[in-house]
């Protein structure tokens, strides 16, 4: 066959887009050469339907030991008892939970998508909105953080039976103790999507949810620098609290639950290549390296936030604890939509994606907003001293979005500079 130059030049280009240009989207990464070999491997032929030693194929011995190697050193990294490593994305291993906690038409609680929630948290157009019974809580308007009495007001007056926190715009550590508490006075299960910080609380630089929440899912491809990819966790597993029984009588355990909700429940073939691509990253994640990489990533990112506030900007909740922050544009340009600012960074090679902020006056698709982060260019080896350049390079744009000689200048000056990180072996 030949050689199909349709795609393979479509891949030379984002390979050249991302060697270019300064990568700002909290949720992306650079993956080691490591892990994008794994998932470019012959494990992408096997079907392996089922779970280790319990398969539906034969024939699957050997993608057993990377499933079970990839399972052995996520409970390592986390100190989970038990792991769920299927989940083709965070979305799907969300999907798994409600699944296993919930019935269709049910009451949960999560962290409203216009705040800093996501989609699969209870979004009117997603599964979670459309299948079940959302209530959102807020942020407080005055300090950007969430608003605890509001959650637990609405916990106690709604009654859900499942309980959501995290965020992909929410750059301050929780209080899980405090929504563990309230969870358990009405009896609902507490569910914690890790997927933005998973790196940092991998790290010990951020604290464990593991130690109060029920359940934890994640994505592996942001902070944690994996493959593109979901998981599910528990730090202790114990009796499904509805009673549900095995055909012998015995009472269900959640992580039986879990694992039918993944499969056959939600998803059918396990994603092996991106399995093994999963392992090779929790490996490098129990590295000493790793550590020292995410104690960099939150230092640019504190730095970077306080760059901002330094030329004017309205950054949300005045800080960061993470690897992300939120910049309300309105305080500083109030005729700036973060759309046009997206798109002006964009042509800079600046990549970052508008967003909303709390009580935006503007809709989900001009928005006031611009999220960013540096577990990317952190990857590439930017260090805290480089920060303040960027955040004087994203002035100089939205100062003049529209101004193609700025653009250009700010672009050739990106370039120019990135040549010096390099980002791929091979
Ligand atoms: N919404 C994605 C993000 O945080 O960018 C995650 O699904």
């Amino acid at each position: 066959m030949t050689r199909d130059t349709a795609i393979f030049d479509v891949i030379r280009c984002e390979r050249e887009r991302q060697m270019k240009g300064i990568e700002l989207i909290a949720s992306e990464n650079f993956v080691s050469d490591q892990v994008l070999e794994a998932m470019g491997s012959v494990l992408t032929n096997k079907y392996a339907e089922g779970y280790p030693g319990h398969r539906y194929y034969g024939g699957c011995e050997v993608v057993d030991i990377a499933e079970n190697i990839a399972r052995d050193r996520l409970k390592q990294l986390y100190g989970a008892e038990y792991v769920n490593v299927q989940p083709h994305s965070g979305a799907q291993a969300n999907m798994a939970v409600f699944m296993a906690c919930l019935h269709a038409g049910d009451t949960f609680l999560g962290l409203n998508l216009s705040h800093g929630g996501h989609l699969s948290h209870g979004s009117a157009v997603n599964f979670s909105g459309l299948m079940f019974h959302a209530i959102g809580y807020d942020l407080d308007e005055a300090t950007g953080r969430v608003n605890y009495d509001d959650l637990e007001q609405k916990a106690r007056t709604h009654k859900p039976k499942l309980i959501i926190a995290g965020a992909s715009a929410y750059s301050r550590e929780w209080d899980y103790a405090r929504i563990r508490r309230v969870a358990d006075e009405i009896g609902a299960i507490f569910m914690v999507d890790i997927a933005h910080p998973a790196g940092l609380i991998a790290a010990s630089l951020l604290d464990n949810p593991l130690q109060y929440a029920h359940i934890v899912t994640s994505t592996t491809h942001k902070t944690l620098r994996g493959p593109r990819g979901g998981i599910i966790m528990m730090g202790k597993d114990f009796d499904n609290p509805w009673g549900k029984t095995t055909p012998k009588g015995e009472i269900k355990k959640m992580s039986a639950l879990l694992d039918s909700a993944v499969f056959p429940g939600t998803q059918g073939g396990p994603l092996e290549h991106v399995i093994a691509a999963k392992a090779v990253a929790f490996g490098e994640a129990l590295t000493p390296e790793f550590k020292t990489y995410q104690t960099q990533v939150k230092k640019n990112a504190a730095v970077m936030a306080q760059a901002f506030i330094d030329k004017g900007y309205k950054v949300i909740s005045g800080g960061t604890d993470n690897h992300s922050m939120l910049i309300d544009l309105r305080t500083k340009f109030p005729d700036l939509t973060g759309k046009v600012a997206e798109q002006a960074l964009v042509s800079a090679d600046i990549t970052t994606n508008k967003n909303m902020v709390p009580f935006d006056s503007r809709s989900a698709f001009q928005t006031s907003g611009l999220r960013f982060g540096t577990p990317a260019i952190t990857t590439r080896g930017l260090k805290e001293d480089q920060m303040p350049w960027i955040v004087d390079l994203i002035d100089h744009v939205l100062q003049a979005p529209l101004q193609d000689s700025v653009i250009s200048a700010v672009r050739e000056e990106v370039n120019r500079t990135m040549t010096q990180y390099p980002l791929f072996a091979w």
